[in-house]
This record gives C-alpha cells, structure tokens and sequence, in this order.
C-alpha cells in the first residue's frame, strides 16, 4: 500500500509542532556529526568514516514507534535512529570515530567497531539481565550486509514465544510478547540470501518484525538495476502481501522526505505488528547519500550531474526543512538560528571527544618520556635512546602504538643493562602492554561465573543394574529432563518436532511440550541459527538443531560474524547462550560424514566446540551448557544413536565438565589424542596394540574449543614420551591444532623421544560405503600400523618391520 501525506491527529497542533521542531533538531545534530565526522576522517584523526546523512528522516519515524522492550536489528545507517532513542550522543559519536577503548566515552564498542556501529546494553557488569522491557534495546551491528536479518527474525520470534508459551518467566523480558523486532537494511542488500531467507521465514512464522529497506537506489557505486529485478523491492515481495485468505506480510511504501506519511507508515506497521503479530515491510523510497558511500571515496566518480542534482533537491532533511517553514511550524531564520546553535554544539563535542582521547595517552607519553630519559643518562646506548625519546616527544598526538613502540624498542639498547632505571622502565612497559591488550582481546569469552568452563563436572551416576539402551534413548530423557526443568528452552530445526529429529533424540517431546518449543522450521540454516541468536538475545534458552554438520556451512557466516563475535564486540554488554546441536563424523557419502572440525575451530573462536563420544557425554555437555550463559555447538556422532550405552539415573543433572579430557586407557607406551567416533576405533587399535605389547594411553580430547584447559595431556607425554593425534579431518585441520596446543602450548616436546605426528582422514571428502570409508578415514588398521611404526623407529630390535 501506499502513504499518503496526512497529518496526526492523536495530538494537539503546539505539541506536534513541538515534536517536529525537537526532530529537526535531531535530524541537523545528526547531519552536523556527519558532516564533521567526515572531516575528522580526511584529515587523518579517524581511520574511516560511515554515516548516516541522507537517511535521517525516516528514523526519526522509526524511534517515535519504538517502545521500551521493542528491539532493533540495524546496519550502520542508523545513527539518527540511535540519537533519537537517546543511546548516542554527539560526543559519542566523535568518540566512536576516534576509536576510544574506554566504554564510559565509547559506550558502542570501546573502540572494538568502527563508527557506525550500534547497541545498547541488555547486562549488567557482573553478566546478569538488565530489565529489557524498560529500555529501548539495540542488538549489536556487523558490518556484514543482511548480517542483521537472521538474528531479527528470532528477536521477533521471542515476542510470539513470549505471548504463547505458558510458564516462561517473562519479567524481564516481556509484556504478553508485545515487542516489535525493527529491522533496517540498505536497498543493495536486499540482495543477499540472508534477506530472503529471513523474510520467507518472518511469513511463515507470522513474527512482529518490521523491516525498513532504506532505498537511496544505490549499493555503494552499484545502480538499483543491478541490485534489484524491476529496480523496485516493494513491488517484487507484493506476493508476500497479506489478504483474506492468505497469512503473510503488510507492505508499506512511503517516501523519505515525507514526515507526515513516515510518521503514518511507522505507527501503522507498529501497530499491526504489536497487535496482530504480523511482519511489515517498509520500503522507504527517494533516500538520498549527501556524502557518498562512506570516506574511502566520493559518489561524484559514479553518479551522473541530474543524480547528484535530484539527491540535492531531495535531501530529506532539505525538504523537512521546507515542510515545516511552508506549514508555518517555524521560520527560516528560527531554523537557521537552530542549525548555527546545534552546529557550535557539535564541534564542541568533537572537540572535546578529541581531546579526552588524547588525553590519557598525553599522560602515558609524559611518563614514559621521563622514563626514557632517565635511563637514557645511565646507558651507554643513551644517544639511541634520547633519539626514541625526541622522536617520540614530536609526536603531537601520540596513540598507544607510539609509546609500546618507543618502549620496546629503547629496551633493545638495554640489552645486559641492570640499572633500577631500566627496571622501572620495564616494569612500566609490562603493565602497559597488559593493560592495553586487555582493552582489545578481553570479553572472547565469558569474564563472568558463568563461563563455562566454570560448570563443575557432575559424573552421570549408575545404580547396580542398569539398563543398556540406544544411545538415542539417553539424549531424548535427557532432553525431556531440560525442558521440564527449564521452561525457556526450546529447540527447533529440521524434522525437529513431529518426529523428534531424524534420529528420534527428541521423540514424542513434541506432544508434551508443545509445537512452539519444540519446533519444526524450513529448510534453512542460517535463519535456523538467527532465530536462535536473535531468541537467546531475549533471554530464552534455545537449542538451534543443524540436521547434519555437513549442512552448517549454509549458516557458517551467522555463526562466525555475529555469534562468535557478540560477546567480543559488545565487550560483554550482550549474550546469546545458543547452544547448537548438530550430529556428524562417519556415516555415509560426502555430505554425511564430515567431519570438517579444522575449519569450525578456527572461525568460530567466541564459541565451545564440543564432540562428545557418545551420547551419554552429548547429554552432559547439554546439561553443562544449560547451566553456563555461553553458545556452543555439539556434534553428536552420526553413528552412535543406536549403539547401546547404560542409562545413568541422573538424567538432566550430569554434566560433562568443558575444557577437561578424559583418559580412557592408561599406558606407557605412546599417548593416543582422538575425539568424536574416531575414538572408538583408536580405543579398538589400542587393545590390538596390546597384542603386540604395545601399551598405548588413549585421551579423549570432548572438548575442541577450549583444548585441555587442565593441561592433563602434556602429563601424559611426560609418561609416554611419544605422541600420535588421530581424527577423521583433513591433513593439518583438527589435529594439527591440537598437536600445536600439546607441543608448543603444553611444552610437550620436551618430553618427545619421538617426532610427534598426526593421523587423519584424506584430503578429500569421505566417499560413500563401507570401503569409502574406509579407504577415506583412518581406520583402525591405519591407526595400528601408525603407532607400530613409531615404536618401530624407536626400537627397531623390540619391533621389526611390519610393511
Ligand atoms: C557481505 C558483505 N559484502 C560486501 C560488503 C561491502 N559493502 C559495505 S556496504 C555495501 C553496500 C550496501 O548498500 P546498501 O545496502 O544499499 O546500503 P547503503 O550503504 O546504500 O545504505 C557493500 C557492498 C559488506 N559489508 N558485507
Ligand atoms: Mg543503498
């Protein structure tokens, strides 16, 4: 549908003259910041520079529908938004751009995101939940276009979990589900999967959202038709539009330099939203980029003289201002008054942000200079060091690279010195480096009680006689255990509900739990993760099921960009404990069998990556994670639901500790590292070593992220003095990171009596069938013939060659 200009008419004329002219306001103070923030760039004081210009009007329409416990999912646009809801001031902003590590001046990131990045806080300091129903809450941005769109599907899937599911303690989180998720994203990025994927799913689950596409017609230098198909994103999802008949989407047209019919548009889709719980899409024309892009280049190169002129003529701030001085709400010279006063304020915030950013390291330059200047008397190297000293004193406006560089490289020409100078200068670059890496590597995980790593164990307890049953059997009692005991957790995937996932671990659950805890979702990874993360933002507990491992890659941007990076990013003011359940290793076929751990270790650094053994172990760590506030993902064995494993009594209480392995066989011989299914098979060839009177120690590694944090690996090598690291990854994946924490991060290789080595799966995929296997996957043959030939090239007497 259309908008059509039309004034409110819920308020009297001096109050709504009133909201226009404190808008306005807004609308300069956030253009000035552009403007000057731009500036700032290219003279060299920040590094890079993305703003909001051209785009104002329309968020201003958005805050005015924004309620306190509603949501936002944005991209780096949206700084007028920010301003309006109170969450970003001028300073701020400056700060921002200047990347200031201190979050009281910061409060975005503490210079961990460029400008242009937002969020509020759901936490308080010590981890705990802020009460999200009295704040307007932002969801931390990534850069990542349509990045924002899956986790606002489940943002707005919390609202209906919320409203539906009896026995949830919603206090801080919920009024009856009555919170609106407000998704913004650029036209261009419309293009991206992520965009459709969330919008099919928002229809078919019948969400509060309401996305706005911020239509300038541009992605960067890129015209809408080669972005768009018919150049025009509203038209082409008209078959999404709701009727009688059908569920599905309200779509919303307006243009953005019309305040009136954006004020209409924003309190229309609100209320649908809120009300009827359906989506909205906003799709919100003739938005213009003053400044082009962003400051790594200038819009002139590529937009021809009549665009740039439309864009002057239809800045929407230009014809706001227009608007108001045609509707006698105010006067050119009162706005011009307004505009000078708001543009004196903005460059005293930039100053003053830059002089408050400057002003700690100020202090740190003084203090190191009489430092250096004090040992410089006493060394013999004194003309070297008054050389980084002077150098150093030019520098104007030093930042923290200036001084750790000028301090190391002064304590190279003190090399053999003792004087106490020297020591006071070491101990001060110590410190400084400490304190200054803690401001950019703290938060990866949790600083908090929480952290998982923290749950203590608990061993899953066994009476005299108990029963053996399908490893399937223990999963799906446990997670009936979980669900009764935590009414927010939920779970959903493919053939999750009905039939309680293809293996049967969440059989009958369903039935007891309900179809909105126990879900069945499209066909769709990445959303399948967002609606995870955007639920766990809220405070419920979801298990996101991944049908198979070899299928995660669709959501691998989702789970690395956003999840693994919230806690980091946000410096821990936001969680999302997701924990992902997904089953892999040995089975069948190049897509059934993976195994791919080398690749999920290194990009999901900001998560636990747990290969539980058996599904005894699978449920502990569940209920380990349900205990923790950190996202996980657990592979279970594909192979191991219907081997048999004996039923411990305390289901749902057991837990598998995080970062500890486990030692299966003891030994003396070699230590035998393996993980997942492929420990079964290493425990197999242990025993057949035996035979051969070798005595291999076997560890279960459970835990890939974080490795061993006990270091009980390295005691093991200390015995054995040889190490073999076996799993079915490619060469160099998994297992080269476990022999790189073992060796060089435990100091295993001072024990070594020979070369450690890794055994692993082939380069490529696994074929499919038994032989595929097989001849894909090390086997137990393989693992046999491996160790007997280190034990061979130790002591070729005790044994002789075997082939
Ligand atoms: C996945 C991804 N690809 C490419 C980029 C680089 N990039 C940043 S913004 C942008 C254009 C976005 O255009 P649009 O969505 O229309 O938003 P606008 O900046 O015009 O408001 C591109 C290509 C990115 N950030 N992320
Ligand atoms: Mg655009």
């Amino acid at each position: 549908m259309d908008v059509s200009s039309k004034t409110s008419n819920d308020i009297s004329f001096e109050d709504f003259k009133e909201q226009i002219i404190s808008d306005y306001k807004i609308a300069f103070l956030s253009r000035s910041c552009s403007l000057l923030g731009r500036k700032e760039v290219l003279t060299g004081k920040a590094k890079f520079g993305i703003f909001g210009d051209g785009k104002e009007l329309p968020q201003l329409a958005m805050a005015k529908s924004f309620r306190n416990g509603d949501f936002r999912s944005g991209y780096y646009r949206d700084q007028t938004f920010m301003m309006a809801l109170g969450h970003l001031k001028a300073k701020d902003f400056f700060h921002g751009l200047y990347a200031t590590t201190d979050m009281a001046k910061e409060p975005m990131s503490a210079g961990r995101q460029m400008g242009g990045h937002f969020l509020t806080y759901s936490l308080n300091d010590d981890g705990s939940w802020k009460d999200l129903t009295k704040q307007k809450n932002s969801s931390s941005d990534i850069s990542c276009t349509a990045g924002q769109m899956p986790r606002l599907l489940g943002l707005a899937q919390a609202s209906k979990v919320y409203r539906n599911v009896p026995s949830i303690d919603t206090s801080k989180f919920s009024v009856e589900g009555n919170e609106v998720a407000w998704g913004t994203i650029g036209n261009a990025s419309t293009s991206e999967g992520m965009f459709w994927e969330t919008i099919n799913a928002a229809g078919v689950l019948q969400v509060p959202m309401v996305v706005s596409v911020w239509d300038d017609e541009y992605g960067i230098s890129v015209p809408a038709k080669h972005h768009t198909t018919k150049e025009d994103i509203s038209k082409i999802l008209s078959g999404f539009q709701r009727d009688e008949t059908h569920k599905g989407f309200e779509i919303l047209k307006v243009k953005g330099w019309d305040y009136t019919a954006l004020m209409h548009a924003y309190e229309n889709a609100s209320d649908i939203a809120r009300q009827e719980h359906v989506p909205v899409l906003i799709h919100v024309t003739e938005l213009t980029q003053p400044q082009g892009h962003s400051t790594s280049g200038s819009h002139e190169r590529y937009k021809d003289d009549e665009r740039l002129a439309w864009e002057r003529d239809n800045d929407c701030n230009k014809r706001f201002k227009e608007w108001i001085i045609e509707s006698g709400i105010a006067s050119t010279e009162e706005l011009d008054k307004l505009e000078k006063q708001i543009k004196r304020e903005v460059r005293e915030a930039k100053k003053e942000a830059w002089s408050e950013f400057l002003q700690e390291n100020q202090t740190d330059k003084k203090r190191l200079v009489q430092l250096l200047d004090k040992v410089a008397s006493k060394s013999p190297n004194k003309n070297f060091i008054v050389r980084l000293k002077n150098d150093l004193i030019a520098i104007e406006e030093p930042i923290k690279k200036d001084m750790a560089k000028a301090a190391r490289k002064s304590l190279r020409y003190l090399i053999g010195e003792t004087s106490t100078e020297k020591q006071a200068l070491l101990k001060w670059t110590s410190d400084f480096l400490e304190e200054e890496q803690t401001k950019f590597s703290s938060h990866l995980y949790s600083e908090n009680e929480n952290n998982a790593t923290k749950i203590a164990g608990v061993a899953p307890r066994y009476g005299a006689n108990n029963e053996n049953v399908d490893g399937r059997v223990i999963l799906r009692d446990n997670f009936d255990k979980l669900f009764e005991k935590y009414p927010n957790a939920l779970v959903f995937g493919e053939d999750t509900g009905a039939i309680g996932d293809v293996n049967q671990g969440l059989e009958g659950l369903q039935e007891k739990y309900g179809a909105l805890r126990i879900a069945d979702t499209g066909i769709r990874e990445t959303t399948i993760i967002g609606q995870g993360i955007g639920m766990a933002l809220r405070g419920l507990r979801p298990i996101a099921e991944i049908q198979y491992l070899d299928y995660i890659f669709y959501a691998l941007a989702t789970l690395t960009d956003d999840l693994a990076t919230l806690l980091y990013r946000t410096k821990g003011k936001q969680k999302a404990p997701l924990i992902v359940r997904t089953r892999g290793h040995r089975l069948e076929g190049i897509w059934h069998s993976g195994s791919e751990m080398g690749g999920l270790i290194h990009l999901l650094r900001g998560m636990y990556i747990l290969a539980p053994r058996n599904m005894t172990q699978a449920a502990g760590f569940y209920n380990t994670l349900m205990k923790s506030d950190e996202p996980a993902l657990v592979i279970e064995s594909l192979n191991g639901y219907r081997l048999k494993e004996p039923k411990p009594d305390n289901l749902g209480e057991f837990c598998t500790p995080i970062g500890v392995v486990e030692t299966m066989k003891l030994g003396t011989d070699i230590t035998l590292v393996s993980y997942g299914s492929t420990l079964r098979i290493v425990e197999q060839a242990a025993l057949e070593l035996q035979e051969v009177g070798i005595e291999a120690e076997v560890i279960d590694a459970q835990t890939l992220l974080p490795f061993d944090i006990n270091m009980d690996v390295v005691k093991s090598v200390a015995k054995t003095n040889r190490l073999l690291v076996i799993d079915e990854d490619v060469p160099g994946g998994c297992s080269a990171y476990i022999l790189n924490e073992i060796v060089e991060k435990q100091g295993a290789y001072r024990f070594l009596d020979s070369a450690p080595q890794t055994l692993s799966a082939k380069a490529h995929r696994p074929a499919y069938g038994t032989d595929g296997d097989y001849f894909s996957k090390p086997n137990s043959e393989d693992i046999f013939e491996k160790v007997y030939a280190i034990m061979h090239e130790a002591s070729p007497n005790d044994y002789p060659t075997l082939r």
